[in-house]
Formats: structure tokens, C-alpha cells, sequence
């Protein structure tokens, strides 16, 4: 049974490193990370992303918990990132943050999801 898990694992770790071979875009990972709590203000989110993106329909949002924007508006796909979504931040005071994202990969296919992350009192 344990050599099956871990074949399976090995499988799925194949398959992380061809995300051309996936169908749409979807979040890898971020920084800050997913559900994370952090102690100081970030600077910027990155989103890293499973498929290349098409800067023109893609774009994330940051939002406190009263629903105001946060970011400083200028979501970009950094050269030489096509997978990465970066946007600044203005100075945040401790509290929970969501991070709203939608994107279009270069296969036409829009996708879209949020998460939260923490500045720590
Ligand atoms: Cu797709």
C-alpha cells in the first residue's frame, strides 16, 4: 500500500512540472502564501499561476475586511513572468486581506478565485 502512495506522489509531482499540459490557468502559489499570517506589511502579492497569462484580461484586487481597495492599482505580468500577476500595496495595518484574482490564460480560458492573508497584530 505504502509503494502505491508513493508512486502516486511521484505521478502527481511529474505532473507539476509540465503545467503546459494543463488545461487552464490556475493559482500555483503566491506571496504572501495562501491563507498565510505575516508580520510585516508586504510590499507586493505575486500570484504564480499554471499557465501563462493574457495581461490584457487578467487582474487581482486587494481588499481590507470593510471591502476597500488596498492595492495601489497597478496589477502587472512582470517581464519575463508571463505565469506571474503582481500588484503593490499601500501600507497595511495588522488585519485579514483578501486577495481577488481573474485571469485569462493564453488558451482563451478565463478563471478566477480568491484567498486571504494575514498581517499579525
Ligand atoms: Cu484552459
Amino acid at each position: 500500500m505504502r509503494k502505491i502512495i508513493v508512486a502516486l506522489v511521484a505521478g502527481a509531482a511529474v505532473f507539476d512540472a509540465a503545467p503546459l499540459a494543463r488545461a487552464h490557468a490556475f493559482l500555483d502559489h503566491a506571496i504572501p502564501a495562501v491563507g498565510s499570517s505575516v508580520s510585516a506589511s508586504p510590499r507586493v502579492v505575486t500570484l504564480w499561476f499554471t499557465q501563462d497569462l493574457e495581461p490584457a484580461f487578467s487582474n487581482v484586487t486587494v481588499t481590507n475586511d470593510s471591502g476597500q481597495r488596498v492595492d495601489l492599482s497597478n496589477a502587472q505580468i512582470p517581464q519575463g513572468g508571463p505565469d506571474e500577476l503582481q500588484i503593490g500595496l499601500k501600507p497595511l495595518t495588522p488585519g485579514t486581506y483578501l486577495v481577488s484574482w481573474h485571469v485569462v490564460s493564453v488558451d482563451t480560458h478565463p478563471t478566477e478565485g480568491t484567498f486571504t492573508f494575514e498581517i499579525k497584530p
